[in-house]
C-alpha cells in the first residue's frame, strides 16, 4: 500500500517528524547480536505509536563495514547481515500500513574502497572508470592540495602506489570520494534514487551532501581558524572549495527535479547533510526547488538554558523563514545522547522534548532519545569506531571527561525494549554487537509503557497533539519576549487554534501570562497548571496550553 497526500495539501513532509533508526542497533530478529530489516518491522508497531510521521534507515546495504554501512560496495541491495531485498520490500510495505513513511540514508561522498568500481578505478589510470573518483597527482611528493579530512587534521588524500597518484577521501581513507563531476558517475547514483523510489521509499538522507561537489580544479583552500569539536582553536582550511558550494546547491535541485519526474508529484523528502552557518544551509531548500530540508546540527551542542533556545528560535526563523521548515536535531549516531548533556537529568530530558516536539519545523528523534537512553561509556581501547581508533593515544581519564564523545560507539549501543540483559534487542545468552546500557532496567520500552509519567509517554502525547493540532505541526511562531531569563515561550498558531509552550530551565518556579484563559493540554510534571489567566511552572518543567479564542 502506498501512503499519498491529497494534492493539494502542504506536502508530507512539511514539518513532519522523522524518527532516526540505525538498523544494526535496533532489533536482531535471528539472534546473531546484529540487529535486522526485519527486527525493524517486528518493532513498528512502538515507532507509530509514537506518533511520528517517518522513519529513517541508517544504511543497510552491502559493506565491509569498517564504518558500519556509510562505506558501501553496493547501492542497490541489502547487506546480508540484515536482509534481502524482499525484507526490505515486507519493511516498507509494514511501514506503509501504519501510515510511516519511509526514507533511506543515501551516502553518495563516498563508497568504500572495496567497491568495484573503486577497485576498477585505482586498476589503472586507463580503466574506463579510472577518473570516477577524485584523483590527484602530487606536489613534490606531497599531496595534490592541503585539503582536509572532515574529522581528522590530516590531509584528505591518500597515495596510491598502483597508480602513483593521490586519491581523495573527506572522511576516512577506506571511504574513497566519487567525482560527480564525471557524468557516467551522475548517471549511475540517479539510476540508484531510482530504483530506491521504484521500491516506495519516501525520501533520501543524503549523507555529507555539502562535501559531495568539490572545486574541480583542486584548488587549495585558505588557511582559517576553527573551532574544533572540543572547544580547541585550531588552523585548519577554510572550506569554501569542498564545501556548500554553488554546484552542491545545483545538485540538490537537479535531484528534486529527478524525484519530481519520477513520482510525479512533491512527494520526496529530501535532507542534506550539511555543514555550514544557517544562511548557507538555508541556500538548499530557497526556492522550494532544492533539497526539502537541510539538517541544522547547532542543537547538537545546545546549552540547557533558556536565553539558549531563544536564540536559536530567533535564528532559524530568520534564516528558514516558512514555508522554509528548519529540521532540529538535538542526536543522532555521531554525537553525544542528548540527555547526557544535562547531567543524565530525566526532567530536563522532558522539557527538551517539549521544545522539540513543539518548534516550527521538522524535528527529527534518534532511537532510543524517546527512552531518555544516555550514552554507553565504552573506553577508546576497545572501540570499533573508526573515528574512535583513530583517538586510542587520548588517555581514558581525558576522553572520559570530554562533553563531546570521541568514541561513537557510546550512541550505537542497543535500543532498549524490556529490562532483560539484552534489553529485549536480541535473545538472551547472545551477546549483541556492542554492550547494553546499564540503566536497561528503567530506561526500556515495555516498563516506560506502563508508567503514565514516563519520558516515553510524554513523547508520545506530544507527538500527538503536534499532529492533532495544525497550530504545532504547521502553525507560525511568535516568540513571547519578557518572560525573564529562565522562561522559553512562544505562540504557535494557526488561524483561530493558539497553542502556548513554555518551558521553566530555572531552579525556582515561574508563571507565564496567557493574555486570555486556556486549557492545559500537557504538562511534563504535576507543578504545571493553568490557574485563571496565569500558566505556572516548577523549575525544569514545561507546559502546552490550548488557548481560548479572544472574546470578539
Ligand atoms: O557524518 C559526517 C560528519 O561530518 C561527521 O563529521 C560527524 O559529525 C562525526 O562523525 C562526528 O564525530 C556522516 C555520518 O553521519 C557518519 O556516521 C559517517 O561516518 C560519515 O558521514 C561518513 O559517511
Amino acid at each position: 500500500m502506498e501512503v499519498r497526500s491529497c494534492a493539494m495539501a502542504a506536502p508530507w513532509f512539511q514539518g513532519a517528524s522523522v524518527y532516526q533508526i540505525y538498523p544494526r542497533s535496533f532489533a536482531d530478529s535471528d539472534g546473531d547480536g546484529i540487529g535486522d530489516l526485519a527486527g525493524i518491522t517486528a518493532h513498528l508497531d512502538h515507532v507509530a505509536s509514537l506518533g511520528v510521521d517517518a522513519i529513517w534507515l541508517s544504511p543497510f546495504f552491502p559493506s565491509p563495514q569498517r564504518d558500519f554501512g556509510y562505506d558501501i560496495t553496493d547501492y542497490c541491495d541489502v547487506d546480508p547481515a540484515y536482509g534481502t531485498l524482499e525484507t526490505f520490500d515486507a519493511l516498507v510495505a509494514a511501514a506503509h500500513e501504519r501510515g510511516l513513511r519511509v526514507v533511506i540514508d543515501a551516502v553518495f561522498n563516498h563508497t568504500s574502497e572495496e567497491h568495484p568500481w573503486f577497485v576498477a578505478s585505482r586498476s589503472s589510470r586507463d580503466d574506463p572508470k579510472a577518473d570516477w573518483y577524485v584523483w590527484g597527482d602530487g606536489r613534490d611528493g606531497k599531496p595534490p592540495n592541503n585539503w582536509r579530512s572532515v574529522d581528522f587534521i590530516h590531509s584528505a588524500w591518500t597515495y596510491d602506489e598502483g597508480r602513483g597518484q593521490w586519491f581523495l577521501a573527506t572522511f576516512d581513507p577506506c571511504q574513497p570520494d566519487l567525482n560527480w563531476h564525471h557524468p557516467d558517475v551522475r548517471a549511475a547514483m540517479f539510476d540508484v534514487v531510482r530504483f530506491w523510489l521504484d521500491r516506495g521509499v519516501d525520501g533520501f538522507r543524503f549523507d555529507m551532501f555539502g562535501a559531495i561537489m568539490k572545486d574541480g580544479k583542486l584548488r587549495d583552500e585558505a588557511w582559517a581558524p576553527r573551532l574544533s569539536t572540543d572547544f580547541q582553536v585550531v588552523r585548519v582550511t577554510d572550506r569554501s572549495r569542498t564545501n556548500n558550494t554553488e554546484a552542491c546547491y545545483q545538485l540538490g535541485r537537479d535531484l528534486r527535479a529527478l524525484c519530481i519526474e519520477h513520482r510525479g508529484a512533491d512527494e520526496v523528502l529530501l535532507v542534506g547533510e550539511c555543514f555550514g552557518a544557517l544562511p548557507e544551509l538555508a541556500r538548499y531548500t530557497e526556492g522550494g526547488d532544492g533539497l526539502t530540508h537541510a539538517f541544522i546540527f547547532d542543537a547538537l551542542t545546545f546549552r540547557y538554558r533558556a536565553g539558549w533556545f531563544r536564540g536559536a528560535i530567533d535564528r532559524y526563523e530568520e534564516a528558514f523563514p516558512a514555508p522554509l521548515d528548519p529540521a532540529w536535531v538535538y542526536e543522532n549516531h555521531d554525537r553525544s545522547r542528548s540527555i547526557s548533556r544535562v547531567g543524565d537529568d530525566l526532567a530536563k530530558a522532558r522539557v527538551l522534548a517539549t521544545v522539540l516536539c513543539t518548534v516550527r519545523g521538522q524535528p527529527t528523534i534518534y532511537m532510543g532519545q524517546e527512552l531518555g537512553m544516555p550514552n554507553t561509556y565504552i573506553p577508546l581501547r576497545d572501540a570499533l569506531d573508526v573515528v574512535a581508533q583513530r583517538f586510542s593515544w587520548v588517555p581514558e581519564r581525558v576522553s572520559k571527561r570530554l562533553p563531546e564523545r570521541l568514541n561513537r560507539d557510546e550512541m550505537r549501543t542497543p535500543m532498549l525494549w524490556d529490562p532483560s540483559s539484552t534489553g529485549g534487542f536480541c535473545p538472551e545468552g547472545i551477546t549483541p554487537w556492542l554492550p547494553v546500557n546499564p540503566l536497561v532496567a528503567t530506561r526500556n520500552v515495555a516498563v516506560q509503557e506502563e508508567d503514565p509519567t514516563s519520558l516515553l509517554v510524554l513523547y508520545r502525547r506530544l507527538l500527538h497533539l503536534r499532529r492533532e493540532h495544525r497550530a504545532l505541526r504547521a502553525g507560525r511562531l511568535d516568540l513571547v519576549p519578557g518572560t525573564g531569563d529562565d522562561v522559553l515561550a512562544y505562540v504557535r498558531s494557526d488561524g483561530e487554534e493558539r497553542v502556548l509552550v513554555a518551558a521553566c530551565f530555572g531552579r525556582g518556579a515561574a508563571t507565564v501570562a496567557l493574555g486570555g484563559t486556556g486549557t492545559l493540554l500537557v504538562g511534563t510534571d504535576v507543578t504545571a497548571a493553568v490557574a485563571g489567566d496565569v500558566l505556572r511552572l516548577g523549575p525544569n518543567s514545561a507546559a502546552l496550553v490550548l488557548l481560548d479564542p479572544a472574546p470578539a
